[in-house]
């Protein structure tokens, strides 16, 4: 089966005179920005790369639903509410293009899904950190979509095809989810001072971890030579970083609302903020199942799967019947 525990990608980059000629055919085509199909050949650690990629980003979206969800029943307002509602099937209707997007590729959900659940299928790590009060949703909205959008705006460039489609609407909702939660938090900025107060926690617990969705640094990511070379990625993880840490500074200041880090500051040669050391150990930590709600989310979707058990098979059941209605009446 496909899954993370599958090595994908080299382990260094191949020269131009090891590929075979269809190898080096299916580069000239990426380098000439010619869009990859399903039914074209593709290299092996190309379709595995892919698989790994986007089932994690479809995991991610439908994990994703569950730090949110956790309070639609206590928005503030029945508009509120109605946003986030809205905002939580988008992702669920994201996490189903993609899943959608991989199956072009060999795979087939229940294969996805059950690397999921066996604990073998990564999903972002922001997902790991509790939902602790309204501004966490508000906060969400503005750094964790506002991330997504840093990385996934590139990915509608990327050359596979169905995954480079899928990102264009992906992108465009993941628009109004940034505006929903920078709108919820100048909301509560412009409130009382504890309102205040809730969001500069928020925006305290949830900056490290925003940083830590792009990836490694680019010296210990393992893939990023081989898929910016297949145009999978288009930007390395550092350089995604640093554009985020950009476009937020000056949206923490209208917000009123300090960026818990000491080191940050313009650096006026190099046209960017600098900022301060990333606690790597934590982000290992997080992915070998060791934030504060891997448990939870994990258990969360295997309950929600078997309890989705009937539902699946009354479709399947239904389906059948019709078929056989159709094959007596032919
Ligand atoms: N969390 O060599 P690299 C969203 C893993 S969607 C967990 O740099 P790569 C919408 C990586 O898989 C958020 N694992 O890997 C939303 C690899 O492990 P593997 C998700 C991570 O793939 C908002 C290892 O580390 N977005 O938020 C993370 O070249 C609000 C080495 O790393 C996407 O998935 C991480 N943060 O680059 C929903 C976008 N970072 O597989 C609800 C598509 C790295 O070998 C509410 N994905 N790892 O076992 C990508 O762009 C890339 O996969 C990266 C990682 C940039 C995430």
């Amino acid at each position: 089966m496909y899954a993370q525990m599958v090595k994908t990608g080299a382990s260094r980059l191949k020269s131009d005179a090891e590929m075979s000629e269809r190898e080096r055919a299916f580069q000239d085509r990426i380098d000439a920005d010619v869009k990859i199909e399903p039914k074209d050949w593709m290299p092996d650690d190309y379709r595995r790369t892919l698989i790994r990629q986007i089932s994690q980003h479809a995991h991610s979206e439908i994990v994703g639903m569950l730090p949110e969800g956790n309070w639609l029943t206590r928005a503030p307002t029945l508009k509120r509410k109605a946003i986030l509602l809205a905002k939580i099937q988008d992702e669920g209707g994201h996490g189903l293009y993609l899943y959608s997007a991989a199956e072009t590729l060999g795979i087939t959900r229940d294969q996805m899904l059950e690397a999921l659940h066996d604990g073998k299928a990564k999903y972002s790590s922001i997902f790991n950190y509790p939902t602790l009060t309204w501004a966490d949703v508000g906060t969400i909205g503005w750094l964790v979509d506002g991330a997504a959008i840093m990385n996934q705006i590139p990915l509608q460039r990327c050359s596979y095809g169905p995954y480079a489609r899928a990102m264009v609407r992906i992108c465009k909702e993941e628009s109004f989810h940034m505006r929903q939660g920078y709108d919820s938090l100048l909301a509560l900025c412009r409130g009382t001072a504890a309102q205040k107060r809730m969001a500069q926690d928020a925006l305290d617990r949830w900056w490290w971890p925003s940083l830590m969705m792009f990836g490694p640094p680019d010296d210990a990511s393992t893939h990023s030579a081989q898929s910016m070379r297949w145009k999978i990625k288009i930007f390395s993880n550092d350089e995604l970083r640093q554009r985020f840490v950009d476009q937020s500074v000056p949206q923490a200041e209208v917000l009123g609302l300090r960026i818990p880090d000491p080191d940050l500051r313009w650096n006026a040669d190099r046209g960017h903020y600098d900022f301060g050391p990333i606690d790597w150990q934590e982000f290992y930590r997080v992915l070998k199942g060791g934030g504060p709600c891997n448990r939870e989310r994990l258990a969360a979707r295997v309950s929600a799967w078997e309890e989705g058990r009937w539902v699946r098979d009354a479709a399947l059941a239904c389906a059948e019947k019709q078929l056989r209605r159709q094959a007596a009446t032919a």
